[in-house]
């Protein structure tokens, strides 16, 4: 069995590839390399790589992370700016034995150093939506940094190693320096080739409080098909945010085992996420929270 889940209808083009390649026997890292960075260098996708939309100071400072579900091996860089591919650079940094993950200026100087693409992210586009955002945050009293999309994913090649991987521009209107759930292991992704794997969008502030990604692992760990593990873990989570804050922050997760069953769960509506498998060809759902 083989298969690639993604958060977003923004992921479909790359997971249709990613499924040819794992189909023809490519690892579960190239083929989810190949499928993050096509979001990457997509101009018109706003919240990923190339276009994405840039911090309060207008500045594209985009998050990634990489893990290796055979060897647990992580990467991770946050806050990288003017890199073309940080999921590349994430890949790499997982195979250095310490070192893993990366901020600001200093993972900028490994990404030079290791020859990847400097590349300047913000677009013309993006610099319109500043400004647009801008005035409407102030004439509808909107937060700054509502609507984002992450691009997370999962797969599973055919000898049944699994890997997950995340890249991000993370809020719209941040504050400079601000590191959400995605390069985070545990909150913003998740795989295990013994169990399976999840990753996540949706407000890193609130994903983290829950370690979320982690969790579905754990419950896929202890039986619970990807569907009930994620809905478990999205709804209780929910409930206790707003047991114990009063609200819940936007949380959606996707996940896959090492069966090729997955699943998904969000508290928003609105949410879509694409998979392909060998017995699914690839599509894109979209989900509805249900209380
Ligand atoms: C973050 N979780 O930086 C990311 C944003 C996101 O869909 O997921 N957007 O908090």
């Amino acid at each position: 069995m083989y298969g690639i889940i993604a958060t977003w209808r923004m992921a479909l083009e790359g997971i249709t590839e990613a499924e040819h390649m794992l189909k023809d026997g490519a690892t579960a890292s190239d083929a989810i390399e190949m499928a993050i960075r096509a979001v990457e260098d997509f101009e018109y996708y706003k919240s990923v790589g190339y276009g994405g939309l840039p911090n309060e100071d207008m500045e594209v400072e985009l998050d990634a992370a990489w893990m290796d579900g055979d060897d647990l091996s992580i990467g991770a860089v946050a806050s990288i700016k003017d890199f073309a591919n940080p999921v590349s650079i994430a890949r790499l940094l997982s195979r250095e034995p310490v070192n893993n993950m990366l901020v600001g200026a200093g993972a900028e100087k490994y990404a030079h150093k290791m020859g990847f693409e400097r590349k300047n992210m913000l677009t013309e586009r993006a610099k319109i939506h500043y400004h647009n955002r801008k005035k409407e945050v102030q004439e509808l009293e909107l937060k700054p940094y509502s609507g984002h999309d992450t691009v997370g994913m999962v797969d599973l090649d055919s000898q049944g190693s699994m890997v997950a991987a995340t890249s991000t521009s993370g809020l719209f209107m941040k504050r400079a320096g601000r590191v959400g759930d995605s390069p985070i292991s545990g909150s913003g992704f998740y795989v295990d080739s013994a169990i399976g794997g999840a990753t996540a969008t949706g407000l890193g502030e609130d994903l983290m409080k829950g370690c979320l990604s982690y969790e579905i692992v754990r419950l896929m760990g202890e039986g619970l098909h990807p569907q009930e593990a994620c809905e478990k873990a999205v709804q209780d989570f929910d409930k206790v945010l707003k047991a114990r804050r009063g609200k819940a922050g936007d949380l959606s997760l996707v996940a896959m085992n090492n069966k090729g069953e997955w699943g998904c769960a969000t508290n928003i509506e609105g949410f879509s996420f694409a998979v392909a498998t060998e017995t699914q060809e690839p599509t894109v759902f979209l989900v509805k929270f249900d209380e």
